[in-house]
């Protein structure tokens, strides 16, 4: 049943990518733009008749509200759903909750650059007593041990390929058109992962909101081509505008 197929979501625009401030595991939801966002994500989806059979998302609620939206234009609310952790958004550790433009201008751009897209550099971990953390949060009671306090693009594909492979691999196996809906830095940890990106090329990868990202997979689960966003143009805008995201204000 090759090739399989796979559709990458990033949520619609949420209330902190609003207001320009790091997000990580805080738990805020979409803006109106961002609701309007995943509708034409749906819609786009339901043009191209690619009908997701089974869904994954994040526990992080701008993802579940996304994958909502846009099921419902697509007129596919019904199908299963699991959602986990392993497809949540980066810790962002202490920059969690803090203005990306402030953030850009205190550090300098190299220190900036380094915490928001190198491989390996982790952010300063959060303090638990921050209202921030996450670390009382009921959603996380299972994951006892693991709740990050940062991460940085290494750590979260670390976390999240044991996912792609017990959760995700199954269904693309059974021939299910499979749609995950999660964030910009998971994301880019799967794609990086998908089309065996260099740690130091995925620094200048960057993925817009609320566009469909659609993969073919051959049997060994390898993209057969580049990922295709279903509105190529906006995108690129898209992913250009996240680029420039410190410059704002
Ligand atoms: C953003 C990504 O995550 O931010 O955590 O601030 O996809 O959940 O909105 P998302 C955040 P950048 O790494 O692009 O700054």
């Amino acid at each position: 049943t090759e090739p399989y197929t796979l559709i990458l979501l990033r949520h619609g625009q949420s209330e902190w990518n609003q207001l320009n401030l790091f997000t990580g595991w805080v738990d805020v939801r979409l803006t109106e733009q961002g609701k309007n966002e995943a509708r034409r994500g749906g819609e786009l989806l339901a043009e191209a008749g690619l009908l997701p059979d089974v869904l994954h998302t994040s526990l992080l609620s701008r993802a579940i509200q996304t994958a909502n939206i846009a099921l419902d234009a697509a007129d596919r609310l019904w199908i299963p759903v699991t959602r986990s952790w392993r497809l949540n958004e980066r810790h962002y550790g202490a920059l969690q909750g803090k203005d990306k433009a402030q953030t850009l201008e205190e550090f300098g751009p190299e220190q900036f650059q380094l915490w928001r897209r190198s491989f390996d550099v982790p952010p300063p971990p959060l303090d638990d007593a921050s209202e921030f953390s996450q670390v009382n949060d009921v959603r996380y009671a299972g994951i006892d041990g693991e709740l990050p306090r940062t991460e940085s693009l290494s750590l979260v594909i670390d976390r999240l390929l044991p996912y792609w492979d017990s959760a995700i691999v199954p269904d693309l196996q059974e021939g299910k058109t499979v749609l995950v809906t999660a964030h910009g830095n998971s994301l880019r940890g799967l794609v990086k992962h998908l089309e065996g990106i260099s740690d130091d090329d995925i620094a200048s990868l960057n993925i817009p909101t609320g566009i469909p990202l659609v993969y073919r997979l051959g049997a060994d689960l390898k993209p057969l081509g580049p990922g295709e966003y279903l509105d190529p143009e906006a995108a690129a805008a898209g992913a250009a505008a996240v680029a420039n995201q410190g410059a704002k204000h």
